[in-house]
C-alpha cells in the first residue's frame, strides 16, 4: 500500500484512564511508525477547527467541551495505508454497535461520546489535521 500519514489522538478519557501506553502499544504492534508525539491540553480554538465538520450538529458542544476537558496525546502515525489501518485498529465510532471486538473502542470503550481515540478519515482530512496539530512537521 501507498505510504500515508494520519493524525491519532488519545482523547481525555484515554489519558485519564491511563490508556496512553495501551494505544501506543497497539500502534506499534500493528507495525505503524510514530512520527511525532505530543501530550497537550487543547484550547477551544484548536478543538473547533479540528472538529469543524461537526459544527452545527446536536453533539457539537458536548464534543468540544469533552476534547478540551483534559490533556490529550496527539500523534502523527505513518505507514502503508495508515489512515484505514489506524481506523481498523481504533474501531467504529460507536464502541458497541460499530467497533469490532479486538479494536481499541470495541475492547475498551462503551459510549460514542467517550470513545478514547481519534483517527483522520481520509487523505485530505489527514493532511488538514496534521497541519493543524503539528504546523512545524
Ligand atoms: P470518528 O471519531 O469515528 O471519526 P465522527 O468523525 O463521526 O467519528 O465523530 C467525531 C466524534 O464525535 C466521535 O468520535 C464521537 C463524537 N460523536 C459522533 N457522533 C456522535 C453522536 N451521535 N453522539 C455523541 N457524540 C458523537
Ligand atoms: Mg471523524
Amino acid at each position: 500500500g501507498v505510504t500515508e500519514r494520519t493524525l491519532v489522538l488519545v482523547k481525555p478519557d484515554g489519558v485519564s484512564r491511563k490508556l496512553v501506553g495501551e494505544v501506543v502499544s497497539r500502534i506499534e504492534r500493528k507495525g505503524l511508525d510514530l512520527v511525532a508525539l505530543d501530550l497537550r491540553t487543547v484550547d477551544r480554538e484548536l478543538a473547533t477547527q479540528h472538529y469543524a465538520e461537526h459544527d452545527g450538529k446536536p453533539f457539537f458542544e458536548e464534543l468540544i467541551s469533552f476534547i478540551t476537558s483534559g490533556p490529550v496525546l496527539a500523534a502523527v502515525v505513518e505507514g502503508p495505508r495508515a489512515i484505514a489501518a489506524w481506523r481498523q485498529v481504533a474501531g467504529g465510532t460507536d464502541p458497541v454497535e460499530k467497533a469490532a471486538p479486538g479494536s481499541i473502542r470495541g475492547d475498551l470503550a462503551l459510549e460514542t461520546g467517550s470513545n478514547l481515540v481519534h483517527g483522520s478519515d481520509a487523505p485530505a482530512s489527514a493532511d488538514r489535521e496534521i497541519k493543524l496539530w503539528f504546523p512545524n512537521l
